[in-house]
């Protein structure tokens, strides 16, 4: 029988089958995606064939080939990796100016492995209703430099309502995954666009700023009028595997614009004489801050490991 992986809470599969029903499942045998160790071999959006058993559980006994996936390294410096979800159709990822304050250099690390797997993401800027005129105007820079480069900006409150009515369309007949970090109000926001969903939501850290890791699962729902989203734990980091310098490049899609010019065509836009990148940048026609995250990512081949700040 075959279904989708629609919850994941350890070692239990939920999988709600073609026929329509919903089969706790746990996987038969090993599962392993080419050369990498994953924490979740099995990942929400996975399609699988199941095996069912007298007590109406089942086995996963195969996935079907995935048409992409997100993947990150996870949290600790160990080799193991952990995919967000498979199969989908796009990411919002949710960003926050304040309250917790978002990085750039996270927002770029996951825009570029998004591109790695070409799956689109919108950036959506929440918590509106508590921005300074300061923040807000640094939100507005950050909107325009992004939506400059390719990626649609949205700015809401998920708690006000503002500016969510203009997300609802994007949603229909999609598979959407909402990432970020924790507290930006990820399943705040779904439970806005889905109602009587009622998921855990909680008050970020006064101390920290930052949120308390509220959703422990990743979980896939229906969006009334056909579609899905899938809320997902929030994230602290965002490490890749083993880009290569060419391969970087074109995942920072105004960078990729500019390097068709360098006189060197491995150019690392470092230190390389004749660069087009960086002439593009003194002229301000690449942003500071994604060079910057550019350079940051190109350091993870040097040093080979995860730096858990992003
Ligand atoms: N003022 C304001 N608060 C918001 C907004 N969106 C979410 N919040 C609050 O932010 C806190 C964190 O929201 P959550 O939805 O739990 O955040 P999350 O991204 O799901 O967090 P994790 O599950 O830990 O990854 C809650 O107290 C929400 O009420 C908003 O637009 N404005
Ligand atoms: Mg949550
Ligand atoms: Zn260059």
């Amino acid at each position: 029988m075959r279904g989708l992986v629609i919850k994941n809470t350890g070692s239990w599969y939920t999988v709600r089958t073609d026929d329509g029903q919903t089969v706790e499942s746990k996987i038969k045998g090993n599962f392993r995606l080419k050369g990498i160790r994953s924490t979740n071999p099995v990942a929400v959006g996975d399609y699988v064939e199941l095996i069912t058993n007298q007590e109406g559980t089942a086995f996963i006994a195969s996935i079907e080939e995935r048409r992409n996936y997100i993947i990150r390294k996870a949290s600790n410096l160990s080799k193991q990796s952990h995919i967000l979800a498979a199969n989908v159709d796009q990411v919002f990822l949710l960003v926050t100016v304040n309250y917790p304050q978002t990085n750039t250099v996270f927002i770029d690390r996951f825009l570029a492995s998004a591109e790695a797997y070409r799956v689109p993401v919108c950036l959506i800027f929440n918590k509106t209703d508590l921005l300074s005129p300061e923040e807000r105007r640094y939100q507005d820079m950050m909107m325009t430099l992004y939506d400059t480069i390719g990626y649609a900006c949205y700015a809401i409150s998920a708690t006000s309502g503002t500016g969510i009515d203009k997300l609802k369309p994007l949603l229909q007949d999609k598979i959407t995954l909402l990432s970020g970090n924790s507290g930006v109000g990820k399943s705040t926001l779904i439970n806005a666009l889905i109602p009587g969903v009622g998921l855990r939501t909680a008050e970020i850290s006064n101390a920290h700023n930052t949120g308390i890791h509220t959703t422990t699962f990743s979980e896939m729902l229906e969006v009334p009028g056909g579609g899905y989203v899938i809320d997902t734990p929030g994230i602290k980091g965002f490490g890749t595997f083993d880009i290569e310098p060419a391969e970087l490049t074109s995942y920072f899609k105004e960078i990729f614009h500019f390097s068709k010019d360098c006189r060197f065509n491995n150019c690392t836009h470092t230190h390389e004489p004749g660069c087009a990148v960086r002439k593009a940048l003194d002229n301000h026609y690449i942003a500071q801050s994604r060079y910057q995250s550019y350079l940051n990512m190109l350091e993870d081949k040097d040093e080979n490991k995860y730096r858990e700040a992003y």
